[in-house]
């Protein structure tokens, strides 16, 4: 007899730590949480861990064989930058392992008579501005427009995303009985900020790392121009959309892929808040034109509304109450006790 559970890929990632915690708040349904590292002894209490490869095929066949998952939070992925030091690396883990983890739900989904959720994280890496003027004048961008992605994970992004919508709707389309098909919902998150971890491989990460810098008494040399500017959000923002996606009843959701954002802060503002908290913070910048070119073809902001109209989301925090009362003081405690 199989045991439900609920599965986490990358879950020793920023997301997953978060995610993990949130969910083991609310449920006792056993979370099987995988990772290619060993997760944290925290983490290992409140999960079934498994460190592994989503890649192994003999992993994937195991947890068929063991459990019968309600939902699959497929997090594990290389990041933008690190993505394009090893593209071809990038293409295995974000696509092929998506596609790996879509037939197992494919199959459960099958053998439960009853759709597993695939929830997907996204990103605004979706996005792809040809040049700053247009950046300027479509702000606030919807889903279907830009889908021009210009890195590797944003191009591995976009095309899960299409896959995922495939496997939903289409999947063995021309089968004498049509299957019962996966229930794949995704989100297009901006750049997620934790006071708890800092994020690594990324191109968003010059906002985190600021910030955690500052709290360390650290110098930083910032990556992009003072002016160059994208949207955020808190992780507990993140994690509240991821669940209440999670949740959201299948009839009112219109589409698979929903942007969903929280406050857009240039550089240049995002280092002003810090020095407000940590004012003798040594903030430089030395831009990295390459990685600067990458953020600046990110839209300066997302447009929501489809989220918000469709399965009531709003976040919490807007960048004042996401320092004050979030960021600052766990990341004040982290590196005080450190
Ligand atoms: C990255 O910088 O690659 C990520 C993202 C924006 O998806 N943080």
């Amino acid at each position: 007899m199989r045991k439900k559970a609920i599965l986490i890929t990358g879950a020793a990632g920023e997301i997953g730590q978060a995610l993990v915690r949130s969910i083991k708040e609310k449920s006792d349904i056993p979370v099987v949480a995988i990772d290619l590292s060993t997760l944290p002894d925290e983490m290992r209490m409140l999960t079934v861990p498994i460190q592994g490869n989503i890649l192994d095929e003999a992993l994937l066949k195991r947890l068929i064989s063991e459990f019968e998952f309600e939902s699959i939070f497929h997090l594990a992925a290389l990041l933008s930058t690190r993505s394009e030091f090893t593209p071809d690396e990038a293409h295995r883990v974000n696509v092929a392992g998506t596609l790996g983890l879509l037939n197992l739900a494919a199959e459960q989904s099958q053998w439960r008579g009853e759709p597993v959720k695939f929830i997907f994280p996204s990103s605004i890496a979706a996005y792809g501005m040809p040049d700053l003027e247009t950046k300027t004048a479509y702000a606030r961008v919807r889903e279907w427009e830009w889908n021009y992605p210009r890195t590797m994970y944003g191009c591995n992004k976009l095309y899960c995303e299409q896959l995922g919508t495939y496997y939903a709707h289409y999947y063995r389309q021309l089968a004498a009985e049509t299957p019962v098909m996966l229930d794949f919902r995704c989100l297009r998150f901006p750049g997620l900020i934790s006071a708890f971890t800092v994020p690594s491989g990324g191109t968003s990460d010059y906002g985190p790392e600021m910030l955690h810098a500052a709290a360390a008494g650290k110098p930083y040399a910032c990556f992009v121009r003072e002016d160059v500017r994208i949207p955020f959000m808190a992780m507990p923002d993140a994690i509240k959309a991821l669940l209440l996606l999670t949740e959201a009843p299948r009839s009112a959701l219109k589409r698979t892929v929903f942007n969903v954002t929280s406050f857009s802060l240039s550089a240049a503002e995002f280092h002003q808040i810090v020095l407000q908290h940590f004012p003798d913070a040594q903030i430089t910048y030395k831009p990295d034109l390459k990685r600067q070119a990458i953020v600046d073809s990110w839209p300066a902001d997302l447009d929501d509304s489809a989220a918000r109209r469709q399965w009531g989301w709003s976040p919490d925090y807007d960048a004042r109450r996401a320092f004050d009362e979030y960021l600052v003081p766990n990341i004040r405690e982290r590196y005080n006790h450190n």
